[in-house]
């Protein structure tokens, strides 16, 4: 059973959004999902979050469907929790702990491994510290010092502060060898894109056929954790760095967040950010506002760098498309290859600064520096002049314009 707790019931769009991504999220760990009812609180309690009459109700539907589990697409204290386990005699968990629970399932590389783990004692640990206040407070009130269950947190509290230190070095080290590998790439002025966008949006698909690759690309929440990073090459034979990366969704815990920030980062810090839309949600504009949401919260400019790529146009008809859409907009089917001109076009036009237009004349090493070339660059005419003389006109970026000469110092170049 899916619960969705709040205050008032008069937003019924935001309510539908939350429940229905709560149950993909809870159907992403291949859970059925029997109920999920939005619940109208006024009065949380501190002991159990719901009212006496909710607690009931739900107990009811609880015996009639025969159900295994209670998850609450809110957040609550470990006492509620505890409380309402032992009430309904069955396991709840919350919303932080079912996304932890299915970025737990999907990390394979070792950093995803570890920015999973962090955010998971990030959490526990913010759990042991409310319970701690509370028998704090009780402590005060019963007027004794110490006793086992204190004891019990302080030592777990140091346990977890002990592995949260030890992970945090071992992804700093990690996060070295990328700042590193970054470095080497703005050096050799290699463009970065990321495919960013809500999860499920399309962001592998699109990966995978422009990149020729297989990354996993399921009709799933989350089938991405881990960054993948191919080069790519345009026409003028550029390189370019395609990283394909974790969707996001709407209040991604502040524990994730916090444990993923090399990677966000990575994001923000890249040269073009694809912005992968579903045009067939039916929560097309939240799912956006919830991306921008995640990248406002690193606080990197990224204006200018973004392109808004609108996604499985093969499923709808633009005409009847009663949203409003950006000027520049791209419209595409990643599944199906359409559209794909157009990124190429935005590509290009986000590297043609770096471009220069020249005409070469050569007499010798004709075969090896054709070779290069096509390799290195965009060749967009070539003619035999009257001196038998091959003439060349080329695009080509301006690091490779720098290894052309140096390589081929006795070609002749006319600007
Ligand atoms: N009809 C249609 N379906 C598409 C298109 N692009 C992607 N899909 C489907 O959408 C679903 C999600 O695709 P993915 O590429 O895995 O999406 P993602 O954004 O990488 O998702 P996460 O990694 O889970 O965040 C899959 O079932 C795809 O087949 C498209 O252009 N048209
Ligand atoms: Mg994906």
């Amino acid at each position: 059973m899916v619960l969705h707790v709040g205050l008032d019931n008069n937003n019924l769009d935001i309510i539908q959004y939350k429940l229905q991504e709560a149950c993909n999220l809870v159907k992403s760990l291949n859970l059925n999902v029997a109920v999920s009812k939005f619940l109208r609180l006024r009065n949380p309690s501190s002991g159990h979050l719901l009212s006496k009459g909710l607690l009931s109700k739900i107990k009811i539907i609880i015996e009639e469907k025969d159900l295994e589990l209670i998850i609450f697409n809110n957040s609550i204290t470990p006492i509620q929790q505890r409380n309402l386990e032992k009430f309904y005699k069955l396991k709840v968990i919350d919303r932080t702990q079912l996304i932890l629970e299915i970025f737990g399932e999907r990390a394979k590389s070792h950093e995803g491994k570890l920015q999973v783990e962090l955010a998971h004692l990030l959490y526990q640990k913010s759990r042991l510290v409310r319970t701690w206040t509370h028998l704090e407070r009780q402590r005060g009130g019963y007027g004794f010092l110490g006793g086992p269950g204190e004891t019990q947190l302080e030592i777990d509290k140091r346990l977890l502060n002990q592995r949260i230190k030890k992970i945090k070095s071992l992804l700093k080290k990690v996060e070295i060898t990328r700042r590193l590998q970054q470095k080497n790439r703005t050096d050799n002025q290699i463009v970065i894109i990321s495919i960013i966008g809500y999860t499920n949006a399309g962001k592998s698909t699109l990966f995978n056929k422009l990149l020729g690759e297989s990354v996993i690309s399921k009709n799933m929440l989350f089938s991405t954790l881990d960054p993948t990073r191919r080069i790519f090459k345009n026409y003028t034979q550029d390189k370019i760095i395609v990283s394909d990366t974790v969707g996001f969704i709407s209040d991604l815990p502040t524990e994730l967040i916090d444990s993923f920030k090399s990677t966000l980062e990575e994001i923000t810090s890249s040269d073009l950010i694809f912005h992968v839309r579903d045009l067939t949600s039916p929560f097309f504009e939240d799912d956006s506002k919830n991306v921008y949401a995640v990248l406002n919260k690193l606080n990197k400019n990224i204006e200018g760098k973004v392109i808004e790529i609108f996604n499985k146009v093969d499923e709808i008809k633009l005409d009847e498309l009663n949203i409003k859409l950006p000027k520049n907009s791209i419209f595409i089917s990643a599944k199906f290859g359409i559209g794909f001109d157009k990124i190429y076009s935005a590509i290009n036009k986000k590297l043609s600064k770096n471009h220069l237009n020249i005409n070469l004349i050569i007499n010798n090493n004709l075969g090896s520096l054709i070779n290069w070339l096509h390799e290195n660059s965009q060749i967009i005419n070539k003619e035999l002049n009257k001196l038998g003389q091959y003439k060349f006109f080329i695009k080509i970026s301006k690091i490779n314009y720098n290894k052309l000469k140096s390589k081929y110092p006795t070609i002749v170049i006319e600007n």
